[in-house]
Formats: structure tokens, sequence, C-alpha cells
């Protein structure tokens, strides 16, 4: 008898396991979803929902189940309203964040070349940052040179000092422009009309005003004036139904200039605060560029007086080549200032400083990314510390 005790032990455990596991899927049935994971996640929530007699008991029981896949407990949770991605990050934030590229040509090599002491070397090895971040030879070799002079009558020693210096001569290569956009001063709607090679971020630029100004709460209409593809309107169409802008559009191959005339009425006879007329950029033939944009602008012009702002959009990847390309459109229109994309995805950020010294032009506006936010007035104090940021206190 005595050796059957263990047995008889064993048999009473196996029966109050099996007994106790038939009770937990019990109930898990009636509680909770069941955990084979072959039920999709709409079943376990219609099923969840459905069970409405018992919820006390529904409510309760569900945390009880460790071991409830993931899987299914969204849709018990309202449906995924996309969240608001407002990312209210200071502009400083964003400069400093996407510059990084940028960054690490040149504001790591600040630091490494003069960790060593202010040298010839060191300067030199500047000149090549500066160099390798476009900041073009000329402006270069004169930043490089101003500040040899001035570190030497401040006795700058280290890198932190020569840094402080650089900083100084970068926001002083950069100059003060106004860079605001000009508006209308009372009467009519003002007109901006947004011209570039394409690809270089027009119709997205366009995007991004239009949320920034919606949100100002000012109301405008969207001249699709780039009529080469039936595809350039529709991507400018979608930006409108985002913003909650108007669009004015005509079909592939219809005269931009006229798409641009009906934009400025459509403005007009909604007293529209605001057009922006997206334009082709292609450049094949400078000839057929410079008439047709030329047209458009002085079909604006007949109605609108002169033009608050023509921007030139220029891709900051392309570096110096983007600053060959700007001449054929100064050219063409006259142009009030540059719109410099892709400063994100650029190594090349100190094409800034050479934009505006080689075409005259202030830059007004940056592109960041891609995102409907990623806009900003460009700001040179802003700019200078995101560039080097990482070497002074955070
Ligand atoms: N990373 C980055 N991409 C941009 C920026 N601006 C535009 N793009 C992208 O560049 C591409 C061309 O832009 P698009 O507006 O169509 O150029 P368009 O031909 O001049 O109108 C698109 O894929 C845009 O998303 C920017 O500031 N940063
Ligand atoms: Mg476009």
């Amino acid at each position: 008898m005595s050796e059957l005790d263990p047995l008889l032990f064993v048999a009473i455990a196996l029966i109050v396991v099996v007994l106790g596991g038939g009770l937990v899927a019990f109930g898990r049935r009636r509680g909770g979803p069941p955990d084979t994971g072959s039920d999709g996640p709409d079943d376990g929530g219609v099923d969840l929902l459905e069970r409405g007699p018992t919820p006390p008991e529904t409510e309760e029981r569900l945390p009880e189940v460790p071991d409830t896949p993931a899987s299914i407990a969204p849709p018990i949770e309202a449906p995924p309203e996309a969240p608001p991605v407002e990312e209210p990050l200071p502009l400083a934030e964003r400069f400093r964040r996407r510059l990084t590229r940028t960054r690490n040509v040149l504001g790591a090599s600040v630091a490494d070349l003069f960790g060593r002491g202010v040298t010839d070397e060191a300067w030199e090895g500047l000149e090549e940052a500066l160099i390798s971040a476009d900041v073009g030879v000329t402006a270069t070799l004169e930043i490089v040179e101003q500040l040899r002079t001035r570190s030497r009558e401040q006795g700058a020693t280290s890198a932190e000092a020569v840094l402080e210096l650089l900083k100084a001569e970068l926001r002083d290569a950069l100059g003060s422009f106004d860079r605001s956009l000009t508006r209308a001063e009372d009467q009519g709607p003002t007109v901006w009309l947004i011209t570039g090679v394409n690809g270089t971020g027009k119709t997205t630029t366009i995007g991004k005003l239009a949320a920034l100004e919606e949100r100002a709460g000012r109301t405008l209409v969207l001249a699709a004036a780039d009529t080469f593809r039936a595809a350039a309107s529709d991507q400018l169409a979608i930006w409108a139904e985002r913003t909650g802008a108007d669009i004015v559009r005509k079909d592939e191959g219809a005269d931009p200039a006229s798409v641009a005339y009906e934009g400025y009425a459509s403005a007009t006879e909604q007293a529209a605060d605001l057009l922006i007329v997206d334009t082709a950029g292609r450049l094949h033939n400078k000839r057929e560029l410079m008439d047709e944009l030329g047209k458009v602008k002085r079909v604006l012009e007949k109605q609108a007086g002169p033009l608050e702002e023509t921007l030139l959009v220029l891709d900051a990847t392309t570096g110096q080549n983007g600053i060959a390309q700007a001449q054929a459109f100064l050219d063409a229109v006259e142009v009030t200032g540059i719109v410099l994309t892709k400063l994100d995805g650029s190594s090349k950020g100190g094409i800034v400083v050479a934009v505006q010294r080689e075409l005259g032009l202030p830059v007004k506006l940056v592109g960041l990314g891609e995102g409907i936010d990623d806009l900003a007035v460009f700001d040179p104090e802003l700019f200078v510390e995101g560039l080097f940021s990482e070497l002074g206190p955070d």
C-alpha cells in the first residue's frame, strides 16, 4: 500500500492539473480572446464586443489573462485614428537635427583639426572642410583668411576659441537680408511665383507653404502651371487637399500662362489672400524655358502688377551645380529670393553661403525634410549653431 501512495498522489495531481487547465481555458473562452493566434484581430474584436450582457465580467477577466496576444487587443480600443504628429520642435532643434550630414563634414573636422593646436595644417584642413561642404572656393579662402587674422589678433589657441570665431565669420558671410516673404499691401491677392529645375522641390515647397499659410488663417489658391505632365498637377492637387487650399488646374499640355491667369482670376473672385503658382522647370532648351516662364510672369503682372515674390528653388544636394543651373532662371525672370531644399539630405549645407554670394540673392526659405512641416524661414544664427551644436554645450 505504501508503494501506491506516491502513485495515488501523482494521479490526483494529474486530475487537478487537467481540471485546472480546463477551467482556465473555459475562463479564457468566456472572458478573453483565445490565445491560439488563429483568429484575426477583427474576429477577436467582434467576439468581445458582441458579448454585451456580461460586460463587468469581461472587463475584470481581461487583465487576468497574461498571454493575450497583442494583435487582438487593439480592436477593443478606438480605431487608430492617425495620431496628430504635430511635432512642435523648436526651430533651433530642427536645424540641429536636420543638418547632421553637413555637421559631420564641418563640425566634426573643426574639433579634430584644432584639438591639436592652431596650426597651419589645421587651417588647411579647415579650408578643405569648408570646400567639401560646398561653401565655395572663393568664399572659403576669404573666410579662412579673415579667421586667421582674427584668431591671431585675439590670441585664440583652443579649438573652442577658433570655433566661436568661425561661427561669427559664417554668420557674417551669410549677411543680414530681409528674408520675410513679401505680401500685397492691400488690394488684390498676393502672388508668389515658384520656379526652378525639375525635381528641386517646387511642388513640395508649395505644399508646405500652403500648410503654413492656411494655419496662419490665410486663404489661398494654388495654380498648377506645370502642365508638362498630368502627374505634376495631380501632385499639387494632393497638397491642395491636404492643406485645404483651392487649386486651379488644366489638362496636360495646356498653356501654363492660361493656368496662371485663371489662378489669379479665381483668387481675386474668392478674395483669397494668396496665389501660389507652380511651374515646370525643364532645362533642355533655355530659350523655351525663358519664353514660357517669361510669359507666365507677364500674364500675371498684367493682372496683378509686380509679383510680390518670384522664388527660385534650388536643391542643396546638387551643390555648386545648382548654382550653375540657376543662371538660366535668373535670365528668364527677376528672382526675389531662393528656397534651398533638401538641406536635411545634403552634406553640402555650406552651399547657402555660396548661393547668396554668387547669386546676390537671399536664401529666404529652407527645406529640412519631405514632411509638411519641414520648411523654415532661413535663420543664419540657427543654421550656424545647428552646424556646430555638437561641439557646444547642449
Ligand atoms: N529630403 C528632402 N526631400 C525633399 C525636400 N523638398 C522636396 N523633397 C523631395 O524632392 C522630390 C522632388 O520634389 P518635387 O516637389 O516634386 O519637385 P519639383 O519637380 O521641383 O516640383 C520629392 O521626392 C520631394 O519629396 C526637402 O526639403 N528635403
Ligand atoms: Mg513639381
